[in-house]
């Protein structure tokens, strides 16, 4: 997951509030000691940080505890408040059809990104198209396009036109019956002046509804001054933070964006086209303290998958059956990497902190569920609280596992149905609790 450096440290912080007998200010001090350093090695603003700190101290000390949860639980959640509100506010965005423009300087991301808010709007049944309106970089048409080809999306460019108003002018025109139309803009080393201006003419062509700024979270906290620069020159609806999945200093330009006045829409985190995430305060905290991220979950859920796959309304309802389950394994298969689908489960809802050796083995072992559950009848698949020690037996023998593994699958299934109510509850804060539970707290 990004981040990974942060996330690690901070858990190992909240462990040690976890572990302590009882809360006073020595372990408070430390505590928070521990998360200043993980802050600051993500080039999170040294200044930022002691306002966070002392942030967290004043309210452990002097907040009561709400109604029932104890003194730990109270700080965790002082904690986590607080992280959320460094890293800001989400820019909302709505599914409905619109037009946005990206921006950025060279190397930022955008042309990826214009590809990835392609997928993701045709993902949410809109149907988009993108304009290349780069005429500065050699290749950036071809780049463009197949991109586009390959995710069956609708590209417009004039591969000879240097005048890139024009190239938008038309191209509007041209696919003016899509939902979603994304102009893919030049980048260039420094906002300049000419830049500034093609930027502007670009924007009076149409009602933009968006101009998202792109930036790669490799710049840290310069975020902070590259949105500020944007901002005034063509102003910004929000922005999008690429390759957090590749640097350590991405709580650097994440907490940047939110001491300036706009805020971060969508992170990319990683290189194809599905590797692009809404930005979700709360899911994001939530997720790189290891309290797993559900909200995310469920999203990636419904984008990936089709109604027959995963009843989400029907495990909304908390029945889970292990027939629910087995579509789930088939679904969990087609939604890609298992690693990217556990980080965003609570910890401890698939047995902790994973390590990359373990998923394999996890992997296999999905396969190996399937089999156990080909030897189970629809009753047992719907009800698998008929399962005794004798069916254990014959599902063994069917199914050439051991009743070790049987058991195992069952206890898996109990699991997931937590999981699954914990879902119901909604995600988020509203979870707090249950997630911290899961924490061992
Ligand atoms: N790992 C990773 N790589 C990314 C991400 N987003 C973009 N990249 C890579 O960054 C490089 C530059 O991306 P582009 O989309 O071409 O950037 P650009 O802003 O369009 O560049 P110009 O058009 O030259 O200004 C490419 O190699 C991308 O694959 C991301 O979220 N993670
Ligand atoms: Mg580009």
């Amino acid at each position: 997951m990004v981040l990974d450096n942060l996330g690690s440290s901070l858990k190992d912080a909240l462990k040690k509030l976890a572990n302590s007998s009882k809360i006073d200010k020595e372990v408070i001090d430390d505590v928070v000691k521990d998360i200043q350093r993980a802050l600051i090695q993500a080039d999170v603003n040294v200044k930022l940080v002691m306002k966070l700190s002392n942030q967290i101290k004043n309210r452990a000390l002097t907040e009561a505890p709400p109604a029932g949860m104890n003194s730990k639980e109270h700080v965790l959640r002082i904690v986590y408040t607080e992280l959320v509100n460094i890293v800001g506010k989400a820019t909302p965005i709505k599914l409905e059809p619109q037009t946005i423009m990206m921006v950025g300087l060279q190397g930022s991301g955008k042309t990826t990104t214009t590809a990835k808010l392609a997928r993701y709007f045709a993902r949410k049944g809109l149907k988009p198209a993108v304009i290349c309106a780069d005429t500065y970089r050699p290749g950036a048409y071809d780049q463009l396009s197949q991109l586009c080809t390959k995710l069956g999306v609708t590209f417009y460019g004039e591969r000879d036109n240097k005048d890139a108003v024009s190239i938008v002018r038309n191209g509007l025109k041209e696919i003016a019956k899509y939902d979603i139309k994304i102009v893919d803009t030049a980048g260039r080393h420094a906002l300049e002046t000419d830049l500034i201006q093609e930027m502007k003419d670009i924007y009076g062509l149409t009602d933009f509804d968006h101009k998202f700024l792109v930036l790669d979270a490799a710049i840290g906290q310069q975020a902070s001054e590259q949105a500020k620069t944007f901002n005034e020159a063509i102003g910004i609806t929000g922005v999008v933070i690429t390759k957090l999945d590749g640097t350590a200093k991405g709580g650097g330009a994440l907490s940047a964006v939110s001491d300036t006045n706009t805020s971060i829409a969508f992170i990319g985190v990683g290189e194809t086209p599905e590797d692009l995430e809404r930005f979700d305060p709360d899911g994001f905290i939530s997720r790189l303290l290891g309290m797993g991220d559900l909200k995310a979950l469920v999203e990636k859920a419904n984008e990936v998958l089709t109604k027959d796959d995963v009843n989400l309304d029907r495990m909304m309802t908390g029945k889970f059956t292990l027939n629910d389950m087995y579509s789930q394994l088939e679904a969990i298969n087609k939604m890609g990497p298992l690693k990217q689908i556990m980080s965003m489960l609570p910890l401890g809802g698939l047995g902790g902190n994973i390590t990359d050796d373990m998923y394999k083995v996890t992997q296999d072992k999905l396969k190996g569920y399937k089999i156990i559950m080909d030897s189970m009848t629809g009753e047992e698949k719907e009800d698998p609280k008929l399962i005794g020690s004798s069916r254990i037996s014959r599902i063994s023998r069917g199914s050439g596992k051991t009743p070790d593994e049987v058991r195992e699958l069952l206890k898996y299934h109990k699991m997931m149905q937590k999981a699954v109510k914990g879902m119901k509850g909604g995600p988020g804060k509203m979870n707090m609790q249950k997630l911290m539970k899961q924490m061992k707290f």
